[in-house]
């Protein structure tokens, strides 16, 4: 087999921190952002798989439910979710923790309803994320700004600590997140050495070609109806080059999705040639909206700041309390801010 010339992106420094977190602890936990996707559920499972191969107490906690989707990917049959039956489970579990690694988000706020109890909780709080701008809430910041994947970190910091190839069940996570964050390669946040990996990874994994199968036919005759009523009925066109669409809390129900659902659907518009911008409007309470922005150009994520939002310049997320049209009037108002490249604070 070839041998791949790997460099770590991480100092000497922080893959040791990483090495002795794991090597001085017995127990850890594993929490990542509500509302999931294939890099947040690939990273936490390969750590999560990691872990227990060196025979450590390890959970791995969800703020909301996975989609059913994400269940073909070893470790998610043993995950917790943060609902009533397991809140105090959870609850009892993270207070006994050494180590808890937060997960693909750089702010507890994206643990929905189990922030409070995380900022309240005085033991080791370990980033690995690639998002922009994190918050000084943890104790230890193994983050990289810019990096394809947390995926991607992860296997770089697995990789200094065991030989290759690891499981087979730890690259199949790994991948899948790599390979859904990346768009299968073309997001510019692609680098060199997501290559690298990824060429490690499939010389040892001969049925690679499975996990993007999984990833690209990944939806449910529900989801593909609940998505066709937001696009023929839940869309609105704004000046030719944005689409914004929008969910109402009785969708979920009259179609039976979760909320997890509606992954991948703020991305849709983004393949028409003549669209720039994208918005998603999820209602999640009668008067809370989470908002999705994704952006051709650089300049979304002062957008989302206006709702005090975060996340890249081209893909962030933000919230708004009040009501939907005027939330909509509101983005439509901000938007021709956006034609001209900038944005006036
Ligand atoms: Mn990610």
């Amino acid at each position: 087999m070839d041998q791949i010339t790997f460099f770590s992106s991480y100092s000497s420094e922080a893959l040791s921190t990483f090495r002795s977190l794991v090597e001085q602890h017995h127990r850890f936990a594993i929490c990542t952002h509500m509302g999931s996707d294939y890099d947040s559920v690939g990273s936490s499972s390969g750590l999560y798989l990691f872990l227990k191969t060196l025979n450590k107490e390890v959970y791995n906690i969800f703020p909301t439910a996975p989609s059913q989707n994400f269940r073909w990917i070893k470790g998610m049959e043993d995950c917790l979710v943060y609902e009533e039956s397991q809140k105090k489970l959870i609850e009892e579990t993270l207070t006994n923790t050494e180590v808890l690694f937060c997960l693909d988000f750089n702010d507890l706020k994206r643990l929905d309803k189990l922030s409070d109890f995380v900022e309240s909780l005085h033991i080791k709080k370990v980033l690995i994320d690639h998002h922009q701008n994190p918050t000084d809430e943890f104790t230890n910041n193994l983050a990289k700004i810019g990096a394809s994947s947390t995926s991607e970190l992860i296997y770089d910091l697995i990789r200094s600590m065991a030989k290759v190839p690891f499981h087979p069940e730890i690259l199949k996570a790994l991948y899948a997140g790599i390979i859904s964050d990346t768009g299968g390669f073309q997001y510019n946040t692609t680098q060199a050495s997501t290559h690298r990996i990824a060429a490690e990874i499939i010389s040892y994994l001969p049925d690679h070609t499975k996990v993007y199968e999984k990833i690209s036919s990944d939806f449910t005759l529900a989801q593909f109806q609940f998505f066709q009523n937001i696009f023929l009925h839940h869309s609105r066109l704004v000046r030719e080059d944005t689409i914004i669409q929008w969910i109402s809390i009785d969708d979920y129900g009259k179609y039976g999705v979760t909320q997890d659902d509606t992954e991948g659907l703020v991305n849709y518009p983004m393949r028409i040639q003549s669209i720039v911008n994208s918005v998603l409007i999820k209602q999640t309470e009668p008067n809370f909206f989470k908002l999705s922005f994704r952006s051709k150009e650089e300049n979304i994520l002062e957008i989302a700041k206006k709702f005090e939002g975060g996340g890249h310049k081209m893909a962030a997320g933000g919230r708004y309390i009040g009501n939907l049209s005027d939330l909509i009037e509101k983005i439509v108002i901000l938007k021709p801010l956006l034609v001209c490249g900038f944005y006036f604070h």
